[in-house]
C-alpha cells in the first residue's frame, strides 16, 4: 500500500512485464539475470527509507510548490519507436546498438532513458510532471555502473496560443523572477558562459515566430531557474556547513553543451563536490516533435525537460562506495538511511542534536554512509587473442557474460549486495600481433563478495566457468 504522502497519479495501467511474448530475433539480448530485476513498477526508489526513496522524495517536494506533480511510469519493456524514433533517434544512432541497448526484439527494447515516456506522458494532458523509472543499458562493469539504474524526467510546458502564460509580467515570467531573487541571495556560484550555438540553437519553428522565440527564451531561463535551484536544495550550504571540513563555500553549478535529439537548445549540468565536478543531469527546451507527436494535448505548447540520474547523486551526496550496494536487503544498510518519519516528505538530512550556548539545538546533518566492513578482493586475469585484429563482439558482450557468471539467478538469494562477485573488470594489456595481425588482450576480474569471504578454490572455480563461456560464446582462444 502507497503512504498517503506518496500517492502518485498513474496514467499508465500497471502491466506485467512478461518477455514470453515476445518473439526472440537476432536482436534478442535480454540476459536471464536481468529478468528478476524487471518489475511493473520500479522497486528502490518506492523502498521506504532506500537512499534513492530519499533522494526521490526530496526531488519531488522540492518541485512539487512550480506544480509539477509525480506520475508512476508504464513498465520497462517499450517499442524502439517509443525509446528511440519518436525522440528523433537518427537510424544510425550508437545509442540504439546492440552492444548498448537490451532487445527483447527488433521492434521492443528495455527503456535506456526515462525520456521514452515523453511523448505519452503530454499525451495524457499533463504539463508539469515529474516520472521516476528504473532504465537498462549495457556496459562496463565498475563501482559506479550496473545494467540497471534509475533516471528522474521532469518537464514543463505551457500554451503560447492560448492564456497568457508567457506574456509579459505572465506565470512564467514572475516565476523566473522569483527562482532567480531567491538564486541571487543564496551561496551558489553558477557558471554558465555556453552560447546558443553550442547548445544546439533554437529550433526553427521557434526562431521563425516571434510568439515562440519568446516563449523558448522563458522555457530556458524557466529551465534554469529551476534546475539551479534543484542543485542549491540538493548539494546546498546547509549540507557544506555540516561537512566534515566546516566550510561554508558556495555550490558551484556548471552548465555545459550537450546534443540530444529531443532538445534544443540541449545542456548537462555539473556540480563541484568533493574536489571533482559531477554531472547530474541532461536537459533542454522539449523539441517541437515531441509535444507534436502527442496530438491534442500538445498542440500549440512549449516548454523543457529533464532527466537526471539517482544513483550517481546519492553515490556521492551519501558516500556510497558501490553501485552494487542499492540492491542491498542488509539491515546494515537500510538502517543507516531510515531517518524519515512517516508523513515527512523530502527528508534527506538527519537531525542531529547539537548544542548552541547550552541550550539544545537541532539542526540537520547530512547522512554519511559508513561501509561495513569489506571482504578481500582477489583478481584473476584472462588473456585470450581474438579471432582477427578486429573482434566481432562488443567489450559489452564480455561484461555481460561475466555478470551471467559470477551474479545469482534469483533477487531472494542476496542480501548485502546484488549478490554478484566481481567487483570490477579491467583491460590490463593489448597488442597487435605484427606478423599474424591477431590481436591480445588481457582483462582483469576483480573477484570480491559483499556477504562474504571468498576462497580461492571458489574464485577459480567460477572463474573457469567464466573463461569456458568465453570461449564457447565469444569465439576466442585464451592464451
Ligand atoms: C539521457 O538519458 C537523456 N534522456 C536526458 C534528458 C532528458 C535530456 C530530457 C534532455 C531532456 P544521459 O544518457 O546523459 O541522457 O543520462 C542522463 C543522466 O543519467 C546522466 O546525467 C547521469 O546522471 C545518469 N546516467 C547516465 N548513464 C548512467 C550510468 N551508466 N549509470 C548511472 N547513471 C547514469
Ligand atoms: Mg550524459
Amino acid at each position: 500500500t502507497v503512504p498517503a504522502w506518496n500517492r502518485h497519479q498513474a496514467l499508465f495501467p500497471p502491466a506485467e512485464v512478461s518477455l514470453q511474448s515476445y518473439p526472440r530475433d537476432s536482436h534478442s539480448n535480454v540476459p536471464p539475470s536481468l529478468i528478476p530485476r524487471l518489475s511493473p513498477t520500479p522497486v528502490l526508489p518506492y523502498t521506504p527509507h532506500h537512499p534513492l526513496e530519499l533522494l526521490r522524495t526530496h526531488i519531488e517536494s522540492h518541485l512539487s510548490p512550480a506544480g509539477i506533480e509525480p506520475v508512476l511510469p508504464p513498465s520497462p519493456v517499450v517499442t524502439t519507436k517509443l525509446n528511440f524514433d519518436d525522440l528523433g533517434f537518427p537510424a544510425d544512432h550508437p545509442g540504439r546498438a546492440k552492444s548498448d541497448t537490451y532487445y527483447l526484439n527488433k521492434e521492443t527494447c528495455l527503456r535506456t532513458h526515462t525520456s521514452a515516456h515523453e511523448v505519452a506522458t503530454f499525451a495524457s494532458g499533463k504539463d508539469k510532471w515529474l516520472m521516476t523509472a528504473d532504465v537498462y543499458r549495457r556496459d562496463e562493469i565498475d563501482a559506479s555502473h550496473y545494467p540497471v539504474f534509475h533516471q528522474m524526467e521532469g518537464a514543463s510546458v505551457w500554451s503560447v496560443d492560448k492564456g497568457d502564460a508567457f506574456a509579459p509580467g505572465g506565470e512564467v515570467e514572475k516565476e523566473c523572477e522569483a527562482m532567480e531573487r531567491d538564486l541571487a541571495q543564496a551561496s551558489i556560484e553558477i557558471e554558465d558562459k555556453v552560447s546558443l550555438d553550442e547548445a544546439g540553437g533554437w529550433q526553427p519553428s521557434h526562431q521563425g515566430d516571434p510568439a515562440k522565440l519568446r516563449a523558448a527564451e522563458l522555457s530556458l531561463r524557466h529551465l534554469k531557474g529551476t534546475l539551479n535551484g534543484l542543485a542549491l536544495s540538493l548539494f546546498g550550504p546547509r549540507h557544506a556547513a555540516s561537512s566534515s571540513t566546516g566550510s561554508d563555500e558556495p555550490l558551484r553549478v556548471r552548465w555545459i553543451p550537450a546534443t540530444f535529439p529531443f532538445t534544443s537548445p540541449s545542456y548537462e549540468v555539473e556540480v563541484w563536490y568533493r574536489g571533482a565536478w559531477l554531472e547530474i543531469l541532461g536537459c533542454g527546451v522539449v523539441m517541437q516533435r515531441t509535444l507534436d507527436g502527442a496530438g491534442e494535448a500538445g498542440k500549440g505548447k512549449l516548454g523543457w525537460a529533464f532527466g537526471l540520474g539517482l544513483e550517481r547523486i546519492a553515490m556521492v551526496l551519501y558516500s556510497i562506495p558501490d553501485i552494487r550496494l542499492f540492491w542491498s536487503r542488509d539491515e546494515r544498510f537500510l538502517r543507516q538511511f531510515r531517518v524519515a518519519e512517516e508523513g515527512q516528505v523530502g527528508k534527506l538530512r538527519g537531525d542531529v542534536k547539537g548544542s548552541a550556548g547550552g541550550l539544545s539545538k537541532k539542526r540537520e546533518k547530512l547522512i554519511t554512509f559508513e561501509p561495513f566492513s569489506r571482504y578481500p578482493p582477489c583478481y584473476k586475469d584472462v588473456s585470450f587473442w581474438t579471432t582477427s585484429s578486429k573482434t566481432s563482439w562488443h567489450e559489452n558482450d564480455l561484461m555481460e557474460l561475466i555478470r551471467e557468471e559470477t551474479s545469482p539467478s534469483s533477487v531472494e538469494a542476496t542480501t548485502a549486495s546484488d549478490g554478484s562477485l566481481v567487483e570490477s573488470v579491467s583491460l590490463i594489456d593489448s597488442f597487435v600481433h605484427p606478423k599474424t595481425g591477431r590481436e591480445s588482450r588481457c582483462y582483469r576480474l576483480n573477484y570480491r563478495s559483499m556477504e562474504r569471504s571468498l576462497s580461492n578454490a571458489e574464485v577459480n572455480e567460477v572463474h573457469e566457468r567464466v573463461v569456458e563461456r568465453m570461449k564457447r560464446d565469444l569465439g576466442i582462444e585464451v592464451r
